[in-house]
């Protein structure tokens, strides 16, 4: 998979492409993730990628020239656009199982006070990653980036995100490891036992158990862009 993030702050990507699952996956060349500037793209004299709102208003406003010449520079025929805003539709796991099927996506962090409203119809889906305001989409692309790529076949052994949370709209299970007791907190009897059916239904109602108390709209089907 080709993963191409347009932003105006690429340094903010150091850390989350040098580190871990993600550093590994690019290494072992699951996933190419190319950063690009989008001041990089623009015709301005001064390379501004920003300016005022007409009709007045508050803070400055992406302008479309830079992010249009971006996309139609890394578009092929089999990509998915994404812009990153809080307007967009709320992300979950089944869409980062369907992101982690594609071949190529192109992911437009929104910045400052907004983008110029002609760059939305650049994307084919607008995602925002929860109810509350982020300085900008950077973060947002990680989150959705880093959701993605753990699915890609081979990344991580299937065995450790076919139980994640979410899956089967159901919440983790507990789980433990040593020392069986510790400052007076004891692992499950059930889990040392080795009796492999009542450990799996022990798992079930613990996750059925939580997801009831904590988030009872995902057992409402609610939870899920199906
Ligand atoms: Cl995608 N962008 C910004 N700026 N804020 C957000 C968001 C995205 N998702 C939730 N909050």
């Amino acid at each position: 998979m080709k993963i191409d993030i347009l932003t105006i702050f690429p340094e903010m990507f150091d850390g989350f492409l040098n580190t871990s699952i993600i550093k590994r996956a690019i290494q072992q060349k699951f996933v190419n993730i190319e950063i690009h500037d989008i001041r990089k793209y623009s015709k301005d004299p001064h390379k501004r990628v920003d300016d005022y709102s007409f009709g007045g208003g508050h803070g400055m406003v992406l302008m479309p020239q830079p992010i249009f010449d971006a996309v139609d520079d890394l578009k092929k025929e089999n990509t998915k656009v994404i812009l990153m805003t809080p307007q967009g539709i709320p992300y979950k796991q089944k869409m980062a199982y369907d992101l982690s099927l594609e071949k190529h996506i192109i992911i437009i962090c929104g910045h400052y006070e907004g983008f110029d409203e002609r760059i939305r119809s650049l994307a084919d889906i607008e995602i925002s990653i929860g109810d509350y305001v982020l300085t900008g989409g950077e973060l947002a692309s990680m989150v959705v980036t880093d959701s993605v790529v753990r699915l890609i076949d081979g990344v991580i052994e299937k065995e450790s995100h076919i139980n994640d949370s979410f899956n089967n709209n159901l919440l983790d299970y507990p789980v433990y490891t040593k020392p069986v007791n510790f400052r007076g907190m004891k692992v499950p009897d059930v889990l040392l036992s080795g009796h492999h059916a009542n450990i799996k239904k022990f798992r079930e109602d613990e996750a059925y158990k939580k997801t009831k108390e904590r988030r009872p709209d995902l057992l409402e089907d609610g939870g899920r862009n199906e």
